[in-house]
C-alpha cells in the first residue's frame, strides 16, 4: 500500500480537528517554528499532514488515526472522499487491503471510525459504504482473490463493527441502561432461511439510534415468529430483510403470512428490504398493515419511519395500542 502522507496539505483549522486544539493553537505553532508549512498564492497556511502528526506526537497529543500508523494518510483520504464527495471507494479499497494483509483489527476499527465519523450520514455509510463493501467481498470471492475464510471474516468484522456502532456500546461492552420504556418498538430479522444478516444488523443499528428500541432476531427466522414477537412487544413495526436469494414469491408469502395473524387492536407498520435486484415494490400486496415499505435503502427506511412517527405525534410509546 502506497504511503501518501508526505502529499497530503491540511488547512490549519483541518490541524485543529485532528489534533483537538484551537485553530489559534495551530496559527500560533507555525509562527514559532514549531510546525512547518507553506502558503497557498491566496496567503493561507498548508501543512502536510506528517508534520501535523510529527508535532502531535511531540506533544504528547493522540489523534485518531495514531492506531492506523503507517497508514495514517491513506485512512485520512478514505475519511476525506467519504466525507466530502460521499464516494466509499478508499474506505472499499483500505479495508479489502487490511483484510488481505490480515488486518483485521485494524479493518474493524476503521470501519468503526468511519461509521460514526460526524460528517459522514449513518444511512450513507450503511447503504453505500457496507454494502458495497461486501458486493466487493462476493466479487473478490468470486473471482478467487479471496478465500472463503476470508469472506467470513469480512462478514465477522462488519459485524462487530457494526455493534460497536450500537447507541452506547462504542466503549463498554454493554449498553447504556435508558429509559426505554417510551420508545417506539421494532422487531427486525431476517427472513427464514437466509443466512445473510448484515443488512439486518444495518437496520437494526439505525433504528436503535433513531430511538427505536429493536428486538433483533437475527438470520433465518421464520415468518410466523415475527408476528409472534410483534404481538408480544407491541411492537409498532416490523422490518424483514432478504438477501437476492429471495424472489417475490417470498415477498408475496410474508405479507400473506402476517396479514392472516394481523390484529388491528396491535397495529404497526411492516418494512421488507434488502437486496432485492429488479424487483418491482408494486407487485408486493399492500396488506392489512398500517403501512408497507419495500426497498433496498436504510435511507428510505429512516424517512419512512420518520413520517410514521410523526404521524403519531413524536416520542410515542410502540407499547400502547
Ligand atoms: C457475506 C455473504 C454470505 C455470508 C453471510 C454471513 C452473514 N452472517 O451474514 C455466508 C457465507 C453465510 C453466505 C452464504 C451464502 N450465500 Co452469500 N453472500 C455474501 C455477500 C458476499 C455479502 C452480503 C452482505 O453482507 N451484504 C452487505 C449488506 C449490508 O447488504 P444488504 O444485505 O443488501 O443490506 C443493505 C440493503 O439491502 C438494505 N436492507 C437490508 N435489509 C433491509 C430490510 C429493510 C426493511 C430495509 C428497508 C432495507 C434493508 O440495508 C443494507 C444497507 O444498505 C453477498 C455478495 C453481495 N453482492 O451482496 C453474497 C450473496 C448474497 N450470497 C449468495 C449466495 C448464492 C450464497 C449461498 C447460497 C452460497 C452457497 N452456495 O452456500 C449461501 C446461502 C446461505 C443462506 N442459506 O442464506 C449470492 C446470492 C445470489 C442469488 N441471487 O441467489 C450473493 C449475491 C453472492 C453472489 N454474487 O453469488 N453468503
Amino acid at each position: 500500500m502506497a504511503n501518501p502522507s508526505h502529499r497530503i496539505l491540511l488547512a490549519t483549522s483541518e490541524v485543529a480537528g485532528l489534533l483537538g486544539i484551537h485553530p489559534s493553537t495551530v496559527k500560533r505553532w507555525t509562527d514559532q517554528g514549531r510546525l512547518r508549512f507553506r502558503k497557498t498564492e491566496g496567503g493561507h497556511r498548508r501543512i502536510h499532514l506528517n508534520e501535523a502528526l510529527a508535532t502531535a506526537r511531540e506533544q504528547g497529543i493522540s489523534t485518531f488515526l495514531d492506531p492506523f500508523r503507517p497508514w495514517e494518510a491513506n485512512v485520512w483520504l478514505a475519511f476525506a472522499q467519504a466525507s466530502r464527495e460521499g464516494d466509499f471507494k478508499r474506505v472499499q479499497s483500505l479495508s479489502l487491503s487490511f483484510l488481505s494483509q490480515g488486518e483485521t483489527d485494524l479493518m474493524g476499527r476503521f470501519l468503526f471510525e468511519v461509521g460514526r465519523h460526524p460528517h459522514i450520514p449513518l444511512t450513507r455509510f450503511l447503504d453505500q459504504g457496507v454494502r458495497g463493501l461486501m458486493a466487493r467481498v462476493g466479487e473478490e470471492w468470486a473471482g478467487g482473490r479471496l478465500q472463503v475464510g476470508e469472506e467470513h471474516m469480512a462478514t465477522a468484522v462488519v459485524m462487530e463493527a457494526l455493534l460497536r456502532l450500537r447507541p452506547g456500546w462504542e466503549r463498554v461492552g454493554m449498553p447504556v441502561e435508558g429509559a426505554s420504556e417510551d420508545l417506539p418498538v421494532a422487531v427486525v430479522g431476517v427472513m427464514g432461511g437466509d443466512q445473510h444478516e448484515l443488512g439486518a444488523q444495518s437496520v437494526r443499528i439505525l433504528l436503535e439510534r433513531e430511538g427505536w428500541r429493536v428486538y433483533y432476531l437475527g438470520a433465518n427466522v421464520p415468518v410466523e415468529d415475527f408476528a409472534a414477537i410483534q404481538a408480544a412487544q407491541v411492537a409498532r413495526l416490523v422490518c424483514i430483510s432478504f438477501s437476492p436469494r429471495n424472489t417475490l414469491p417470498d415477498l408475496q408469502r410474508a405479507v400473506r403470512v402476517l396479514g392472516e395473524f394481523y390484529r388491528p387492536r396491535y397495529p404497526y407498520a411492516l418494512a421488507l428490504g434488502g437486496s432485492l435486484g429488479d424487483l418491482d415494490p408494486g407487485q408486493v400486496e399492500e396488506g392489512p398493515f398500517e403501512a408497507l415499505l419495500v426497498s433496498g435503502s436504510v435511507g428510505d427506511l429512516s424517512a419512512w419511519t420518520r413520517s410514521l412517527l410523526q404521524r403519531d405525534g413524536a416520542g410515542s410509546s410502540g407499547r400502547s395500542p
